[in-house]
């Protein structure tokens, strides 16, 4: 069977791709697996440039096909922050948690209607031939003012979905990745690879 680097260092990430792409006939194989290390400087200012400095990279050091995604939340109350930073926010050496609280702190005050935002998710397929292919997805939502659920990662706990009544860190993986911007991402990269 083919192999397929997942690159990323984000094991919540890493955690949905498996499932995403369980029908892909290729063996998944993760940055872990193969002993990377590298940490990979995202230097550019949108999802894709960072999608696509990370895919080339990775595909370059483990000489295999990969994939990798930048994707972030934009709070427009904050115009748009913290955006490609979402993993960046605030310090490197926060927890996800510290960046909710952080965000939590700066939208006090903000009212519900004001407090509307968006994950995005860009993922990059770079092949060792060179190809490159890319599918993005989002999805709306709301920052609610207090962390409720334990699944998922990230900010997934204050990310309110309305049509789910619950923020996506209350949603079973399944339902995640059905509506999520990364699950609707990899339905398309399926479909590529089809
Ligand atoms: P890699 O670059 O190694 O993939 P990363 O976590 O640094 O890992 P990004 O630069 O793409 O990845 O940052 C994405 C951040 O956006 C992530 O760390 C979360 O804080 C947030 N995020 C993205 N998707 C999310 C999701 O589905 N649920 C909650 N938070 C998410």
């Amino acid at each position: 069977m083919k192999k397929l680097l997942v690159a990323t260092k984000n094991q919540g990430k890493l955690n949905e791709f498996v499932t995403l792409l369980a029908e892909l006939p290729y063996k998944l194989v993760s940055l872990n697996t193969l002993g990377i290390t590298e940490v990979v400087e995202e230097t550019g200012s949108t999802f894709y440039e960072n999608a696509l400095i990370k895919a080339k990279t990775y595909s370059r050091l483990s000489k295999m096909d990969s994939l990798a995604d930048d994707s972030g939340l934009e709070v427009d109350a904050l115009d748009g922050r913290p955006g490609v930073w979402s993993s960046r926010y605030g310090s490197e050496s926060m927890s996800d948690e510290d960046r909710v609280q952080l965000l939590l702190s700066e939208l006090q005050g903000v009212p519900w209607d004001k407090r509307t935002a968006r994950f995005k998710c860009v993922i990059v397929l770079a092949t060792t031939l060179g190809c490159i292919t890319t599918v993005e997805s989002s999805i709306e939502g709301f920052i609610q003012c207090k962390a409720q659920g334990s699944n998922g990662f990230g900010y997934d706990p204050i990310f309110y979905l309305p049509e789910s009544d619950c923020t996506s860190a209350e949603l079973a993986t399944r339902d995640k990745n059905d509506i999520s911007h990364r699950g609707k991402a990899a339905k398309q990269l399926i479909k590529v690879f089809k």
